[in-house]
């Protein structure tokens, strides 16, 4: 008689057990990973399961026939899942914007996506990133970063710019300053910062700080991914700053996920002018160098 060996990590029958028919494995394991999640995920991961295990997706399959195909999954999905020492799959959407009628989305790129988790604490370590001042423009538009991330701004047109944030949690001016230098700004708090420069009325960017290693920014199509998610419950968060941000509750399976589609609403935006770093209309104060 065959012995089956596996090690389920992620349902109700955690821990290493042996046994000798394959379907007493599967009753050990809760119902909800039989899905087509795990038929998914198993179609791509064949080849880990086959080295790890013994277990293997081939005798797991022929046993298979004896007890269902769904269950069959549902075992090699756990025992993929057990190779890593915490279940680690790809989370990934798509977003699109509600625009006012007759306006194409053309900045769905801005789009800032970021899962915090419900329980326990994620390390989010700090780092160094940069956005240029081009063409009086503020390039990229949008970064998002960890708590305590340092953003690097040089000043790569002939011209003098400023860099300045009025809004609390994240107050500073790093003042004027001419090409080819660059200075830089830590952001201590998490939130959505927009960043002006004093000269420049119409330079904007924005800085998203958050407090979690699981953030991502959306592609020119609006899709984004997000890898090595942890299983679990989580705070979804989805930003743009045309719209009111986007908050969902979700609950991350070993299988992951694919397809969480966000719309959000920017059919009611208006632009509203912000004023300079002392609180002046920019067209009123005049020319600053
Ligand atoms: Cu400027």
């Amino acid at each position: 008689m065959l012995s089956w060996a596996a090690r389920v990590v992620s349902c109700a029958a955690a821990g290493e057990t042996t046994v000798t028919e394959p379907s007493a494995i599967a009753a050990k394991i809760a119902r909800k990973v039989v899905d087509h999640r795990a038929r998914r995920y198993l179609s791509l991961h064949i080849s880990v399961s086959a080295v790890a295990w013994e277990v293997t997706m081939d005798r797991i399959m022929r046993a298979g026939k004896s007890f269902g195909f769904a269950s069959a999954v549902a075992v090699a999905a756990v025992c993929v899942a057990a190779t890593e020492t915490s279940a680690q799959w790809t989370v990934a959407g798509l977003v699109s914007i509600q625009e006012k009628p007759d306006t194409k989305t053309s900045d769905l790129a801005n789009t800032v996506i970021y899962l915090e988790p419900k329980s326990g604490i994620s390390k989010a370590t700090p780092a160094t990133t940069r956005m240029a001042m081009n063409g009086s423009n503020f390039a990229p538009r949008v970064r998002v970063v960890t708590t305590g991330s340092t953003i690097e701004y040089p000043n790569q047109d002939p011209f003098t710019h400023n860099v300045f944030s009025t809004t609390p949690g994240a107050l500073f001016d790093l003042g004027s300053y001419g090409s080819g230098k660059a200075k830089s700004n830590k952001f201590a708090k998490p939130g959505a910062f927009p960043i002006y420069c004093n000269v420049h009325e119409k330079m904007t960017a924005y800085v998203v700080v958050v407090n979690t290693p699981w953030f991502a920014q959306a592609s020119n199509n609006g899709r984004w991914s997000l890898s090595k998610v942890p299983a679990g419950q989580y705070t979804m968060t989805v930003w743009h700053e045309r719209a009111t941000p986007v908050v969902t509750e979700i609950d991350v399976p070993v299988a992951g996920l694919a397809s969480l589609a966000t719309n959000l609403d920017a059919s009611g935006y208006k632009q509203v002018a912000h004023v300079d770093k002392n609180g002046k209309d920019y067209k009123k104060r005049g020319v600053i160098y």
